[in-house]
């Protein structure tokens, strides 16, 4: 079977996933049908043939991966199947922050991070981190030790021993997440962070650098949110992106790359194509590379109906991969998940009628939905690198 010619059926026995994908071709042939009853335009049907969103970006020359972790790649074996079918760059979503990683200010545990490091060999897929230096997900001993005094310390002890126990193994590091907020922010807007408050500014130059020198292989990354659509605060914080970006350089900060994480609603009217290629193009003029990281559809607000939620999200996706493909510095596409199965939106937005949410490009049945389609054709429509 196709999948199986592509990932070898040793490597899938390998992890016993094989069983799972055995029952596969049926889910595609299935997904073939209802694809054609959801009526995307004919050209998709070129896409058919490919198996995996993986195989259509590498064919463009960029990566397509999904951020997961070791609790569903470890324990469910069909997910995980369809995983290593669809992807090739795997983010852990929240195995390589400080809560994760320290359970004490001394202390590193690594065990689940090892695992998906193992697990990102045996199928061929590159690693990203996510993410190094970010305000939030710090653990509950933070507060009550880091201060100005020590703040560098700890900062410099970190970066140099998750950066460099990785060293050689990942292809691109969100050494600083989130620093930017508007209007809350500085004037310059600057995240009032602990990392603000503790280092000032320079706490962002100083991450760039000590994990320059711990992995100086890993693409260096700034990565936020809140930037793609016509809005004033997605504007301000564009402004503010670009500014930031601007000043690093003229320090000689050694950042290479901008993530825009790319938390989408399908709700949403405001957007406007040509303000977001400026800003792509803005980013790409400055020599840097573009990753979008963290790609998902909400489809809070809209009708319960599921195939007219499916759609609305399957055509936010492609118009959204559209306009950020054209852009020849746009290197990978991570989906924030792969599967409805494992959203964090469930959580964060849930649906006001308690339906269960369908931001992703696979149902929770592991089947392909709309908005796989979507992808895969915008994928397939994308310029080559
Ligand atoms: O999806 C992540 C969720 O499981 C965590 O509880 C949360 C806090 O650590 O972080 C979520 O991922 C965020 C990412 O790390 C940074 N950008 C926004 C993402 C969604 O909140």
């Amino acid at each position: 079977m196709a999948i199986q010619s592509r990932l070898g059926r040793r490597r899938l026995l390998q992890i016993g996933i094989g069983a799972a994908i055995a029952g596969c071709s049926s889910i595609r042939q299935r997904s073939r049908q209802g694809f054609g009853s959801h009526s995307l335009s004919p050209s998709a049907l070129a896409t058919a043939g490919f198996n995996s969103l993986a195989q259509v970006a590498s064919r463009k020359g960029f990566f397509y991966g999904a951020a997961s972790d070791y609790a569903m790649l470890s324990s469910d074996a069909q997910f995980a199947a369809r995983y290593v079918e669809n992807c090739r760059i795997l983010v852990p979503e929240n195995g390589l922050k400080w809560r994760a990683l320290r359970p004490s200010p001394t202390e590193f545990d690594f065990t689940k991070t090892d695992w998906l490091f193992d697990f990102a060999v045996k199928y061929s897929l590159q690693m990203r981190g996510h993410t190094l230096v970010w305000h939030l997900s710090l653990p509950r001993w933070f507060s009550e030790t880091v201060n100005s005094r020590n703040a560098e310390r700890h900062l410099v002890h970190h970066i140099e021993s998750v950066a460099g126990r990785y060293a050689g193994k990942v292809h691109s590091w969100d050494v600083v997440n989130e620093a930017i907020e508007v209007p809350d922010g500085r004037p310059d807007g600057l995240r009032k962070s602990p990392w603000l408050e503790f280092l000032g500014e320079e706490y962002i130059d100083l991450s760039f650098r000590v994990a320059a020198q711990a992995d100086p292989e890993a693409l260096r990354v700034y990565n936020d949110y809140g930037l793609q659509y016509d809005t004033s605060s997605h504007a301000a914080k564009r402004h503010a992106a670009l500014r930031l970006l601007e000043r690093l350089q003229a320090k000689g900060t050694p950042i290479q790359a901008f993530g825009i994480q790319s938390h989408l609603r399908a709700s949403e009217t405001r957007f406007n194509a040509e303000k977001l290629r400026q800003f792509l193009r803005d980013i790409a003029s400055m020599g840097l590379k573009i990753l979008i990281t963290e790609l998902d559809v909400s489809d809070q607000g809209l009708p319960a109906d599921i195939e007219q939620r499916d759609r609305l999200v399957a055509d936010a996706y492609r118009e959204y991969l559209d306009v950020v493909l054209d852009e020849p510095a746009v290197i990978a596409v991570l989906t924030w998940g792969l599967s409805d199965r494992y959203t964090w939106l469930s959580e964060f937005k849930p649906r006001e009628d308690g339906l269960p949410v369908r931001p992703l490009p696979l149902d929770e049945n592991l089947e392909r939905k709309p908005a796989w389609w979507a992808i895969a054709q915008a994928f397939d429509n994308a310029p080559l690198r």
